[in-house]
């Protein structure tokens, strides 16, 4: 029990981590056992398999100091880091590109399974990008905004559109290093280019290089997937909805959405609503279809149609594991393999629907911008069948769900700010809100699950530091029950008050992983309103428990944009004493920030806290 309790902060991850072991599930926790010890070359980043004169593994100082071509420690250590931005910022990027296929799908009439629901953003977006709008059919304005960000994503000519968001000052300044981002697709490409054997041996380089790729994700392949979402399936409103695996239902069908495109999420949401399913359910001898998210696809059902969230990355085995789930939907990215054995100690199916993303063992039902009203009305079908085999002696929903506040996109915030960001920095300036932390990213096995989120957004809030979450953090806070306004009264006196009058919660679910671009944004905002740069604002960063790929492209942009970051789990990168001074401080020197690397979450707020008081201070604000 108590070994149990070590691992994860949530009841309901403790109960069913209990339960799996009693119904022979092996769990991400087993497998990292299973996998100690970890390889120290790989986890310092120091070895190499680029070419088949490899794989080497560097010991600096020795013998072994240099690969077979001759590449240092230095080298080596930088090109996997640039490897990995360049799959994170791939990975978001990507998933832009299958917003941006089903815009120019529904912009040619190609297809009747989506629309555009926000018209009045699709308006905004395309004159911000350019478009001439006045007297032109909704579906020709479309038009022009798909090919135009088509075009950001191959070669074109000067930079993304969306850059333009951040101050002058901070492109001159990304002019200045050659890192304002080109082509998505292009950065991406040349640092699978520089990293082949024999181009760029300069770490330095590299490291500027890696800085661009995350650029053109967070301020092009990102931010097109969020604004693309929002025209697509609406822009997000403050709404309340329920988190935790409580939000799983005995007497229903329950369907659980994971991986990150909202395109097949929202297929599938609307074939649940369908009056008919409903009733073929009832006649199933069930009482209704209960659609719950996980990861960051349920972030999107939940920030724009209040669809409640079981729980984010290391729930998903455990969700399973309920015995109550008839289906798992699947699109990409964050779906650990791991769920197929667990599925099968059950009833349970999971179904794969991107032709980039098959798993053995999974049913693959594939989406595209044409069927995807069929197939999703066909895994409705499907869940209601597999509804009738539940073994329900051996369900256990462990909790009661939590409620929650979400849908706060920048038009929400400054909407309940009155329509203009004024009252947010009188409340800046006056110290009311001392500054804003975005807190992002992951699980990781690594650290005790959900408490480096949960315990470093108390701590940040009540030091009156307004805090805005995604992906699987604001998963954490949700459970935690820090989105709602009652939290308040766990935040210091500023904080709270302005809580209290807006009655909004202290920290403020803003979206997915790629919805980090809506802090950017904001960040872009504030800072133009104030003249200033983004290095200049009080604001810090912090991705606690982060895994992935993509976190890293997420941290690199949130630094390269001016975003002091904190970062809970080491990067492998220690290796190399030059990156590592490079990370945690040179960089400072280069774009205005760095990141910090602790491991202890009151540290890791004392850190952003400073920070912060620092910027205050700069900017002749009270500390
Ligand atoms: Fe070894 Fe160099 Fe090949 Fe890497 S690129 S595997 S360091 S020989
Ligand atoms: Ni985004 Fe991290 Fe969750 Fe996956 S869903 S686990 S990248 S935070
Ligand atoms: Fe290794």
């Amino acid at each position: 029990q108590e070994e149990i309790e070590e691992l994860s902060i949530c009841k309901d991850a403790q109960i069913m981590i209990e339960k799996a072991e009693k119904d022979g599930v092996v769990t991400v926790w087993d497998r990292f056992k299973a996998q100690q010890p970890q390889c120290t070359f790989c986890k310092q980043g120091l070895s190499c398999r680029n070419c088949s004169m490899g794989p080497c593994r560097i010991l600096p100082g020795k013998e072994r100091s240099l690969g077979v071509c001759g590449a240092n420690a230095d080298t080596i250590v930088a090109r996997n880091f640039g490897r990995g931005v360049a799959a994170g910022a791939a990975a978001h990027s990507d998933h832009g590109r299958d917003l941006l296929e089903t815009l120019d799908a529904v912009a040619n009439s190609d297809t009747q399974s989506y629309e555009i629901r926000d018209v009045e953003k699709l308006i905004r977006i395309a004159n911000e990008l350019g478009i001439k709008t006045e007297g032109k059919e909704t579906l020709q304005i479309a038009k022009e905004l798909a090919d135009l960000l088509l075009e950001e994503f191959g070669i074109k000519k000067g930079n993304i559109g969306f850059t333009m968001r951040a101050p002058e000052v901070r492109r001159k300044l990304w002019d200045s290093l050659n890192i304002n981002p080109r082509g998505i697709d292009r950065e991406v490409v040349e640092m699978m280019h520089r990293t082949h054997m024999g181009v760029d041996q300069d770490p330095v380089s590299l490291l500027l290089h890696a800085a661009r790729v995350s650029l053109s994700d967070g301020w092009g392949g990102s931010m097109i997937a969020t604004e693309l979402s929002d025209i697509l399936f609406g822009t997000p409103k403050p709404v309340e909805s329920k988190v935790n695996l409580g939000v799983l239902k005995k007497d229903e069908v329950n369907i659980l959405v994971h991986g990150h495109s909202p395109i097949v999420s929202e297929a599938v949401l609307t074939a649940v609503r369908d009056k008919n399913n409903i009733e073929m359910a009832k006649a199933a001898g069930a009482n209704g279809i209960n659609l719950a998210g996980l990861c960051c696809t349920g972030n999107e059902l939940l920030m724009r149609q209040g669809i409640p969230m079981a729980g984010n990355h290391l729930m998903t085995e455990l969700a399973i594991a309920t015995g109550a789930v008839e289906l798992v939907i699947v699109d990409y990215q964050c779906i650990m393999p791991g769920l197929i054995p667990a599925m099968n100690c059950y009833h349970t199916k999971m179904i794969t629907t991107s032709p980039k993303a098959k798993f053995p063992g999974a049913e693959h039902i594939e989406f595209n911008v044409r069927n995807a009203r069929t197939q999703a009305q066909k895994l409705v079908e499907m869940a209601i069948e597999l509804y009738k085999k539940r073994d329900k002696n051996r369900v256990l929903i462990p909790v009661e769900p939590v409620p929650m506040m979400s849908g706060f996109s920048n038009e929400a915030i400054l909407q309940a700010l009155g329509g203009s960001l004024a009252p947010l920095l009188d409340a800046i300036k006056s110290g009311k809100i001392r500054g804003v932390a975005g807190l992002v990213g992951c699980n990781n096995p690594r650290r005790k699950h959900d408490y480096c989120h949960v315990t470093l957004t108390k701590e940040l809030i009540k030091n009156d530091i307004l805090v805005l979450g995604t992906g699987c953090s604001a998963v954490a806070m949700g459970k935690a029950g820090l989105y709602m306004p009652e939290a308040a009264s766990l935040a210091g006196p500023g904080l709270s008050s302005v809580c209290k009058a807006l009655n909004i919660p202290p920290a403020l679910h803003v979206g997915s992983c790629v919805d980090n671009s809506r802090i950017l944004h904001l960040c872009g905002l504030v800072a133009k309103e104030l003249g200033v740069d983004i290095s200049d604002l009080p604001v810090a960063g912090s991705a606690p428990e982060w895994y992935s790929e993509k976190a890293i492209s997420i941290g690199l942009y949130f630094v390269a944009s001016g975003v002091y970051t904190v970062l809970g789990v080491t990067p492998n990168i220690t290796g190399s004493k030059l990156v590592t001074d490079l990370a945690l401080d040179g960089l400072t020197n280069v774009v205005g920030a760095c990141f910090a690397v602790d491991t202890d979450p009151h540290k890791m707020a004392e850190l952003m806290i400073n920070h912060i008081n620092k910027k205050r201070k700069k900017l002749n604000l009270p500390v």
